[in-house]
């Protein structure tokens, strides 16, 4: 059985202690490997890791910087395809989905923040014959990143890139439930000749190695993605050693179908396939996914049917299969909490009018965590499966009539990530766009991504802002230089 090992110092090695947990390959509910449950005696070795390499990487010209972080973004590339296949495997997501998406744009994020740390740049404020300031952005010097299971490696180097184009050293901590992409990126850190010391690798839990993370003294800076509820418990330890933090949390997303997004049959065909794909993308495992479809009463009846036939249409299989569309659940723990929504939402009077039970496959996956991608139609706003993030192939959909109708439903939960809105009428997409409770509106798309915008939530979906400068300026510290003439 593999045993996943940690990255510090330029690395692979044991944990310390010579814990380990076991690993799960979703699609056949079996043990595949194990991983490091590593503490904070691994967490002291990566820190003194860090501070060794601090100081020479910091001073780096940003062009050498650059060009490392383009040696590793060509590694990933080179390694697209095994990186696709154990993404599929350690999280039970289609490997066509994995190539496309998780692959992509793993590389993708590297390489653009290797673009702009030769970009970074900051301001003057000149005051005329008085004198002049200008403003330093200065690596904070050794900071913690912390990432979920759904994007494993696409979201751990999403943080890692950003923090090492601004001269910031890195203890990276990938979910416990998803290490393995994370080790092989280990592997190619070291084929880049990415320097000893400044990325280092801990694998283990929340608790074991998470935590300690978080409030190691050391560690100045903590980017996290993941739950709410973990969110908050990071926040309550941290904020009071007055680190930089930024949290990417969970959502509860709603999409608002006008009926004139719809005015021609391939308007209509188009809308509903986008639809399709933005509630059950990853299985319904994206933070961005919609999980409230909000439709305008005209389009209803239609539109319901043909998401119906689209989602019942979606091949469940092996994720290894090139042909699946929708795979496994990412663990046990996770499938029976999906699952139970699905019964709650009978208990809250919904009915179910696609999917809604276990999948059963035969051969090697018949113990994976597989189930129906599911539309639940007939619940209230304020009922919990509406109110509460699932984080599966589980939808509610219902009618509106009016725009400030939909308005209400659509910022009526405590969360504030990210919105649709399906309409060719220019002005109420702005006007909606503007009234809007969430950090990320999309017109008539769903998860077109430009690097260089502002990526986060209100509300409940966390504090702070990834991508392009937002992330650059996250990882620095500006400090105002003044000089009297
Ligand atoms: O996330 P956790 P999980 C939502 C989704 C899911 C729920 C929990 O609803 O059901 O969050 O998912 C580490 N100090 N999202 O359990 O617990 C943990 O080891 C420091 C939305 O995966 O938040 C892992 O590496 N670290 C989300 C990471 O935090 C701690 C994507 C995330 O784990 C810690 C995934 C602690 N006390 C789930 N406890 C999104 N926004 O995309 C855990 N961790």
């Amino acid at each position: 059985m593999e045993k996943i090992q940690n990255y510090i110092n330029g690395e692979l090695v044991a944990p310390i202690d010579g814990q380990y947990i076991d690993n799960y390959e979703p699609a056949t509910g079996k043990v595949y490997s194990r991983i490091p449950e590593s503490n904070h005696q691994d967490l002291q070795q990566a820190v003194n890791a860090c501070k060794q390499a601090q100081k020479e990487w910091a001073n780096l010209a940003s062009e050498q910087r650059s060009i490392l972080l383009m040696k590793l973004a060509d590694a990933i590339e080179n390694a697209s395809e095994e990186l696709a296949k154990a993404e599929a495997i350690d999280n039970g997501k289609p490997i066509a989905l994995a190539r496309a998406v998780d692959s992509y744009r793993s590389a993708a994020n590297i390489r653009f923040f290797a673009n702009a740390a030769t970009q970074f740049s900051s301001e003057a404020h000149d005051m005329g014959a008085v004198g002049v300031n200008y403003t330093l952005r200065q690596p904070i010097g050794i900071v913690g990143c912390i990432s979920p299971w759904n994007l494993p490696l696409y979201l751990f180097t999403w943080k890692i890139a950003p923090a090492l184009a601004s001269g910031n050293v890195v203890i990276a901590k990938p979910s416990e439930i998803t290490p393995m992409t994370a080790y092989i990126f280990s592997r190619l850190c070291i084929e880049a000749g990415i320097p000893k010391g400044v990325i280092n690798i801990l694998h283990g839990s929340g608790q074991s190695i998470g935590s300690p993370l978080v409030e190691h003294p050391d560690v100045k800076a903590i980017s996290f993605t993941g739950g709410s509820a973990t969110g908050r418990a990071i926040a309550s330890k941290i904020a009071p050693m007055l680190k930089k933090y930024s949290l990417e949390l969970g959502g509860k997303n709603p999409a608002l179908i006008f009926e004139d997004s719809c005015n021609t049959e391939q308007d209509f065909d188009k809308t509903v396939s986008e639809v399709a794909r933005l509630a059950f993308s990853n299985q319904g495992q994206i933070c961005l996914c919609g999980s409230r479809l909000y439709i305008e009463r005209k389009l209803y009846p239609r539109f319901k049917v043909a998401l119906v036939k689209s989602i019942n249409a979606l091949k469940i299989g092996d994720p290894l299969n090139e042909e699946t569309q929708h795979g496994a659940l990412v663990s046990q723990a996770h499938f029976n909490k999906v699952y139970s929504y699905i019964e709650l939402a009978e208990q809250e009077g919904g009915t179910i009018i696609a999917g809604g039970n276990k999948v059963k496959l035969s051969g090697r996956c018949e113990q994976g965590y597989f189930l129906q991608p599911t539309i639940i139609e007939g619940l209230t706003i304020d009922c919990r499966v509406n109110q509460e993030e699932i984080f599966g192939p589980v939808c509610t959909i219902q009618p509106f009539d009016s725009d400030e109708e939909v308005l209400g439903y659509a910022n009526g939960t405590e969360y504030g990530l990210a919105a649709s809105v399906w309409s060719s009428n220019v002005s109420r997409c702005h006007q909606m766009s503007s009234q809007l409770e969430f950090g990320i509106v999309w017109i008539n798309s769903w998860l077109l991504r430009d690097l260089r915008t502002p990526f986060g939530g209100v509300k409940s979906s966390g504090v702070g802002r990834e991508g392009g400068l937002e992330a650059m300026r996250f990882f620095t510290e500006a400090k105002n230089v003044c000089i009297k003439y």
